[in-house]
């Protein structure tokens, strides 16, 4: 049985995949994760605080009115929602999802429910998120957000005195309260952005419940019954691991891994594996831990080849510049899934497991067709693959990017390829194979 719960409204099994279909075809996400945390970038009064920089309220221990502060300096000059846009296309990305509200409380999107926002708070004093909105779709892409439910500026959590915050805890005659909060903030959300997804996270206090979560999950729905919705909304998430734990069922229509692959999918789960490019989500000035970009193409197909999607995060300045180590490796990206794309989008995991690579599959006029991901070419130039089952009818082969022949033979034992000496893509050579 899936691990994520029967969605509230009930939906038949029909009626939601049709919901997920987009998501489950795109395969490639953008995350940005932008705020006034940026202005710090990881370092307050002179220390740097290592790890990720989005988090320097609670790792600096800074008081809410210090914290405040911050939002007079925040006036992003460079922001291009266009351009931001452009990049997450060109990389071959399907969908962008931004923080409208991180721990911190601070709102990139204009509410009324508080001064905390961008509006309000700050010399920009335009809403962030709405531009974005329009650039993504302007391009073809799903405009989504991210929504923390703890939040370290609300006085029901924050410590109204200007002092600091405690954690894990809300003052329990106020919980209500904060989450009408949280629901007239989703609204406005809804309203001026409708997103595609709600990307929750911060759910895991221990006052925040899984009847909290299944309430605000129906009112979402209600609200537009196309949205998507992960599992960090209720209680189900696994810590890091991000699938569902196995005793029962949660709300949430997709796992969350976060800052890692899980080892295999599991049928009939959806997931979406969120990592970093560098070690921090937001903005951090000392970050150059910068993982190389044949590391992201091969997480994004081990990713694919697991029936998962990758959500690929960018911190931007408090300027509004995606870092440039960031753009280089988009654009890089770009350049294979350019030539390669077919054998991620729309694709399903691996039907067996490769000692060579990974491999994808889709159906296509009633045939299969393999996607074999050589990360380790041949030095024979003869790779073997297991195969399912074989019809009658010739098996035929090439390689993905230029569309070359390869040799192939088949019986019901495996495929047997002759491949030229030299890998055409040292990162990874994909081979596509239909079966009759
Ligand atoms: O939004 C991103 C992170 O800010 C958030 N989820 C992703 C998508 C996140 N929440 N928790 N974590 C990431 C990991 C938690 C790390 C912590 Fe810590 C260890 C929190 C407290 C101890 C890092 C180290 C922050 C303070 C000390």
């Amino acid at each position: 049985a899936p691990l994520c719960a029967q969605p509230i409204p009930p939906e038949t099994p029909a009626q939601r995949d049709a919901r997920m279909e987009w998501w489950r075809d795109a395969r490639f996400g953008m995350f940005i994760h932008w705020g006034v945390y940026a202005i710090p970038g990881g370092e307050w009064e002179g220390k740097q605080y290592g790890g990720i920089a989005e988090w320097i309220m609670n790792s600096a221990d800074i008081p809410v009115d210090d914290y405040e502060r911050l939002a007079s300096r925040f006036n992003p000059a460079k922001y291009a929602p266009a351009a931001w846009a452009k990049a997450a296309k060109q990389a071959g990305m399907k969908y962008v999802v931004i923080t409208s509200k991180h721990h911190d409380g601070f709102c990139l999107f204009d509410t009324e429910t508080t001064e905390w926002d961008v509006v309000d708070a700050t010399p920009y004093g335009r809403d962030l998120l709405k531009p974005l909105a329009a650039a993504c779709r302007a391009e073809g892409l799903k405009f989504c957000t991210y929504y923390s439910i703890m939040d370290w500026h609300h006085p029901a959590q924050g410590k109204s005195d200007g002092g600091r915050y405690n954690p894990s805890t809300i003052k329990p005659d106020r919980k209500q309260e904060y989450i009408k909060y949280m629901e007239q903030q989703l609204a406005e959300l809804l309203d001026s952005c409708d997103p595609e997804v709600l990307w929750f996270d911060g759910e895991w206090p221990d006052w925040w419940t899984e009847p909290d979560g299944r309430r605000l999950y129906a009112y979402l729905r209600e609200l537009k019954p196309t949205l998507i919705i992960n599992n960090r909304v209720g209680k189900g998430r696994k810590g890091m691991e991000g699938l569902n734990k196995g005793d029962q069922e949660y709300v949430g229509d997709f796992g969350t891994p976060e800052q890692q692959i899980p080892a295999t999918g599991l049928p009939g789960v959806d997931w979406e594996s969120c990592m970093t490019m560098n070690d921090s989500w937001g903005f951090r000035r000392d970050d150059d831990n910068w993982k190389p970009t044949e590391t992201l193409i091969r997480n994004l197909v081990d990713i694919a080849s697991k029936g998962g999607n990758y959500l690929l995060n960018v911190g931007p300045t408090a300027d509004g510049e995606i870092p440039k180590a960031s753009l280089e490796r988009l654009q890089e990206i770009g350049h294979w899934m350019a030539k390669n794309g077919e054998s991620i989008y729309g694709t399903t995991s691996s039907p067996f497991p490769v000692e060579w690579g990974r491999c994808t599959q889709r159906q296509e006029d009633g045939k299969t067709v393999l996607y074999l991901h050589v990360f380790d070419w041949p030095a024979d130039g003869q790779l073997t693959s297991p195969v399912v089952a074989l019809g009658k009818g010739p098996v035929t082969a090439s390689l993905l990017a230029t569309g070359d022949p390869v040799q192939v033979q088949a019986s019901d034992e495996g495929l047997l390829l002759r491949l030229p000496a030299k890998a055409p893509d040292k990162v990874d050579s994909v081979i596509k194979v239909t079966l009759p």
